[in-house]
């Protein structure tokens, strides 16, 4: 019974030593709030778990990319279901994934998966408006601040890793964090 338990506890919680970082990032409204996200840079790739199984949506609706950032760990899809009523387009060019999906209407969904860390900015052929960004990480230890900047990061692995903040144009060095096997950290990226 006891290494039942000990086996379960990975499959529910994530890491079986893992630790909470919190802290607060600047930022200037919800909005900016929006397009911020908070993640630690690498873990060693042998305690990754699986991608999730289920595709993340981003939407198109009002001609615009919803949410406009959107973290994803590596191997996750996409779904870029169009909520509006015309018709839109998604495309890239990055480095990281190029791809076009061509012209779509509205319901109709496109999957397309992510398998290399790094920025992927996407846009709609026909709204020069429309932009965004899908920021595919090496690992699912991520998360988005509150309004006011402030932030959680639950069931990150102990060990000490680099803590970074992304923003679209914000160019900020990670900072240490040691994340202890139980408990919480705080920590100022
Ligand atoms: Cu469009």
């Amino acid at each position: 019974m006891k290494l039942a338990a000990a086996v379960l506890v990975p499959l529910l919680g994530g890491p079986a030593a893992a630790g909470t970082v919190k802290g607060k990032v600047s930022v200037e409204d919800a909005q900016e709030a929006a397009r911020t996200v908070v993640y630690i840079e690498e873990v060693p790739e042998s305690s990754l778990p699986a991608p999730p199984a289920a595709p993340v949506k981003l939407s198109q609706r009002w001609a615009r990319f919803a949410p406009g950032v959107l973290p994803v760990f590596k191997g996750s899809s996409v779904d870029f279901t169009n909520d509006d009523f015309v018709m839109h387009n998604v495309f890239s060019k990055s480095k990281v994934k190029t791809f076009d999906l061509g012209l779509y209407a509205k319901e109709q969904a496109k999957v397309v998966k992510f398998d290399q860390p790094g920025a992927v900015e996407i846009f709609c052929s026909i709204h020069p408006r429309m932009s965004g960004v899908i920021l595919v990480l090496q690992n699912p230890y991520f998360t988005q601040p509150a309004a006011d900047g402030s932030f959680t990061l639950p069931n990150v692995p102990a060990g000490e890793w680099k803590l970074r903040v992304y923003r679209p144009g914000l160019d900020k060095a990670p900072v240490s964090v040691k994340v202890p096997a139980k408990g919480t950290v705080e920590a100022s990226p």
